[in-house]
């Protein structure tokens, strides 16, 4: 039974190098030198060109190469019995949850501000912020533990309206804007689905407090874009940090790469730990290969 990767455009070199530690007989190719392609039964993968998986007949599970699997549910060249899984761990969410606390830290204490000014003048930072999470999943649930160990104020918005540790959330239409308008720091964390595309829009975006800030590591297809360059202009948010496009890289003629209040990261708020991936990877492969389901399966109907 073959473990393919398919990642172009992406170095595996360090992913390899572990899966084969971890597993020294593992058949492992990477696309695209697919050799007998029958022999393939588990795939990981990641920008997946366009009908890649229909040259696979014995695939029988298909893994993204990170928490993100919204480039895999709905795909005409992968069956609807095919298994989609998703390697969303604790060394990834702990990663993501950093980036977020560095992002409202230099927000909040001015740091971008006092670190460009030569003349010894402290300005005095804003007021401690209150976080609203939008998505309390694997990833959101990290990000609200690293806030409240800064004693934050944290909220959050989700689908279920359940939490764990006492943490407040929202939920539905009324309970998003309700969430906004709460948030001094709005934080998307939410897989894109078909009921999530668009959803910072400017509805959403009045809500929010003037010189609050928005970052957004969901997916670039959450935002309107057009919704957030006016409701910038407007001051609400007063900043964006945007890691996550539409079209990526973010071409260089975008409005958002010149805009004063806009950050622009390469989608590199959270970056996969090789030892981990292989290490979550390993563990799926081998219940296929026993032919149990895989752990972290997602439901493919709902979209994560
Ligand atoms: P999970 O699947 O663990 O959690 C998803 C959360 O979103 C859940 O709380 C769920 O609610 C909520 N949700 C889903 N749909 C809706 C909806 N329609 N309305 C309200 N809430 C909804 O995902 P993760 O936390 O692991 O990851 C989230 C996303 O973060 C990924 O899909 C990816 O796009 C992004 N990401 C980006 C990274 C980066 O580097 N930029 C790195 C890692 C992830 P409920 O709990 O009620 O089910
Ligand atoms: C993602 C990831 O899903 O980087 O964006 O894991």
């Amino acid at each position: 039974m073959a473990f393919l990767i398919i990642a172009p455009g992406r170095d595996t070199r360090a992913l390899e190098a572990e899966l084969r530690r971890l597993e020294p007989g593992l058949d492992l190719r990477v696309w695209p030198q697919l050799g007998d392609a029958a022999a393939i039964r588990f795939a990981l993968a990641w920008n997946a060109p366009a009908g890649v998986f229909g040259d696979l007949p014995a695939l029988c599970t298909v893994a993204s190469l990170g928490a993100g699997v919204d480039a895999l549910v709905d795909r005409p060249d992968l069956p609807e019995t095919v298994p989609v899984t998703r390697l969303a761990g604790p060394r990834l969410a702990a990663d993501l949850a950093a980036y977020l606390v560095a992002m409202t830290v230099d927000w909040w204490k001015r740091l971008d501000e006092q670190r460009h000014d030569r003349s010894w003048r402290p300005r005095p930072p804003r007021p401690a912020p209150r976080i609203g999470l939008l998505g309390l999943g694997r990833m959101g649930r990290r990000a609200a533990q690293a806030f409240r160990s800064l004693d934050l104020e944290v909220a959050g918005w989700n689908r279920s309206g359940r939490a764990d540790d006492g943490l407040p959330v929202e939920c539905g239409d009324d309970g998003l804007v309700r969430l906004a308008g709460r948030s001094d720091v709005l934080i998307n964390l939410l897989p894109l689905t078909a009921a999530t595309r668009g959803i910072i829009d400017a509805r959403l975006l009045a809500a929010l407090p003037a010189d609050s800030l928005l970052i957004n590591v969901g997916r670039g297809a959450h935002v309107i874009e057009h919704d957030l360059l006016a409701a910038l202009d407007a001051g609400r948010p007063g900043r964006a940090v945007l890691d996550v496009f539409e079209t990526e890289p973010l071409p260089d003629d975008h409005p958002f790469r010149r805009h004063p209040d806009v950050v622009v990261t390469p989608h590199v708020a959270a970056l996969t730990d090789p030892r981990e991936a292989a290490e979550l990877a390993l563990a799926q492969w081998r219940c296929v290969e026993r032919g149990a389901p895989p752990p972290d399966a997602v439901d493919r109907v709902r979209g994560y």
